[in-house]
């Protein structure tokens, strides 16, 4: 064993043991990922996010849990900083802008890289965020999951995806009680 793999593994123990968790938000710039993360702080839309410049981490407190969010800018020259937070990390959110069909490929080309193909994060439960359903042109969870192909992709990986709206709230407190439970049933 590495000792990059034995520090994360040392590392997740440690954090599980005091119900705090590590997670990492990854998907494409404009996503909405800091829209997300700000709903669950504050409990409502916040139109101020400026785009993430490099990373923005924040702590979720939810359902007892402390959840350490890095929220890792989507643009290309930042994707190199994914790396230095895969260690540790109990969880990955995926947040797609679902109304986005143009950037569905691209989207897809990064989750399967840097989630369903990345050694570090294997067998960690995926939460996907099918974002942005406020919008008329959303895609809904059933196609999309068919769109990127995550019926064949996941197959060997507990994950689940939530039509949600970071602007009007629907589905992100759902969404993130299936995390939370992943996370107590890691713990158990
Ligand atoms: P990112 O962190 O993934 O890069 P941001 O994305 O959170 O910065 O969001 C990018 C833009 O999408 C923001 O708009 C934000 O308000 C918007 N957004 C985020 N979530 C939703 C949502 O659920 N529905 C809608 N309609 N918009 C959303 P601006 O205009 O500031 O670029
Ligand atoms: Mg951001």
């Amino acid at each position: 064993m590495s000792a990059f793999t034995s520090f994360s593994l040392w590392l997740k123990r440690k954090l599980k043991a005091e119900k705090r968790a590590k997670i990492l938000i990854v998907g494409l710039d404009s996503a909405g990922k800091t829209t997300l993360t700000k709903y669950m702080n504050t409990g409502r839309f916040q139109d101020d996010t400026a785009p993430t410049i490099g990373q923005n981490i924040d702590t979720i407190n939810f359902d007892g849990w402390d959840i350490t969010t890095v929220d890792v800018a989507g643009q290309q020259q930042f994707r190199f900083l994914w790396e230095v937070h895969y260690p540790g990390c109990s969880a990955a959110i995926f947040v797609i802008d679902s109304a986005d069909i143009e950037r569905l490929p691209e989207a897809r080309e990064i989750l399967q890289t840097h989630v369903f193909h990345n050694p570090h994060l294997a067998g960690i439960p995926t939460l996907i965020i099918a974002n942005k359903q406020d919008l008329p042109d959303a895609i809904q969870a059933p196609l999309l999951i068919q769109l990127l192909n995550l019926h064949l992709e996941m197959k060997d990986r507990t994950f689940a995806v939530f039509d949600c709206s970071a602007l009007n709230g629907r589905g992100v407190l759902e969404a993130f009680a299936w995390l939370v439970n992943q996370l107590e049933i890691q713990k158990a």
